[in-house]
């Protein structure tokens, strides 16, 4: 039997070249070898308000970006985290068996609460919810880009203390991080991770940014005053860039920029994201053209993963006493 993998992208903001080289990329390579469960996380997007309208059209236009991307509906379930009822259900078990003091030392809790007056629970409660998505389908792998390390860790936390106070329900589950692009970070400000929440037409490339926006949006990314590379000193901006360039195209080297002016290297960048991109792009075109192509993949999805979550489910209440 194979290994089940498990990761989930939120439908918010445009998808970004960040989302691609950190998770998306490594799904595709990743589904052939493992059984592969993709999610749209809308209920995480929540904890923060969305548009109902906009929310309907992005849980689509994200599920159409995984195919887009590489994800084969055929190969990979593709599913919607509010249509299974076991996350919030599992979520809720989970939330009994977490000390508050882990969920108050999480670090996107901390930036994020500082960044807002009144906190919404469902931002301390974030991470008992992936847990639920992990655990929820035994999955024994997450392929997730760096920024997620931590809940990961907390994930695993969870499942060992239940394991401990109810015997064995949950099977470990063990981060993956690709070899470069695990943190790519914002153009604009290359000390911060590229964020979809992040606002600004210069912080991000979009999966669906046309070549002449893509080539702008390299050419403006903030660098330094220095006029070549110099690997031996490398300013954030360019480290960036190169990371970039390396995770789109494997045969690409930071040795071979060496010596390049910036104006050069920029435009041999932007050159690799499009040709890299521009497939993306098109497949997302086909897909969309269908209207009910993408309603057929999320039902498929929905229909292979409920037996496995309601599985879980009764093996969690029932290690806990609840009736079944
Ligand atoms: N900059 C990144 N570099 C590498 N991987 C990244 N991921 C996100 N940003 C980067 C990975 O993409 C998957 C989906 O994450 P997400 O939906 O939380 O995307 P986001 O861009 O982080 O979205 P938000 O809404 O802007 O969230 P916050 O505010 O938390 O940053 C994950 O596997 C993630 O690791």
């Amino acid at each position: 039997m194979k290994a089940r993998i498990l990761s989930g992208v939120q439908p918010t903001g445009q998808l970004h070249i960040g989302n691609y080289l950190g998770a998306l990329k490594n799904w595709a390579e990743m589904q052939r070898e493992y059984e592969s469960i993709f999610c749209i996380v809308d209920l995480h997007a929540i904890t923060v308000y969305q548009n109902p309208e906009e929310l309907r059209g992005k849980i689509l236009e994200t599920a159409a970006l995984f195919i887009a991307a590489g994800i084969d509906p055929e190969q990979s379930s593709i599913v919607v985290q509010s249509s299974v009822p076991g996350h919030a259900e599992l979520a809720w078990l989970l939330t009994c068996v977490t000390p508050l003091g882990w969920l108050y030392r999480m670090t996107q809790f901390k930036a994020r609460s500082e960044k807002q007056e009144t906190i919404g629970d469902g931002i301390l409660q974030y991470p008992v919810l992936m847990a639920a998505d992990i655990l929820i389908y035994q999955a024994s792998i997450v392929p997730v880009g760096e920024d997620q390390s931590q809940h990961l860790e907390l994930a695993r936390d969870i499942a060992q203390r239940f394991n401990s106070m109810y015997g064995e329900t949950f099977v470990m589950p063990a981060t993956h991080l690709p070899t470069v692009g695990a943190r790519i970070m914002g153009l604009d400000d290359p000390t911060q991770k590229m964020s979809k929440s992040t606002v600004g037409s210069g912080h991000a490339i979009a999966l669906l940014d046309d070549p002449g926006i893509i080539q702008k949006k390299i050419a403006r990314a903030t660098t330094d005053s220095k006029p070549a590379i110099d690997l031996n000193d490398l300013s954030p901006g360019i480290a960036n860039l190169l990371t970039i360039a390396q995770a789109c195209d494997s045969s690409f080297t930071p040795q071979a920029a060496a010596g390049m002016r910036y104006g050069d290297f920029k435009k041999r960048v932007a050159e690799i994201i499009i040709a890299r991109l521009e497939p993306i792009r098109q497949r997302y075109r086909e897909i969309t053209a269908d209207p009910l192509y993408i309603d057929r993949v999320l039902e498929q999805g929905r229909e292979h993963v409920l037996p496995l979550a309601e599985a879980t489910i009764c093996k969690t209440k029932r290690a806990m006493g609840l009736y079944v």
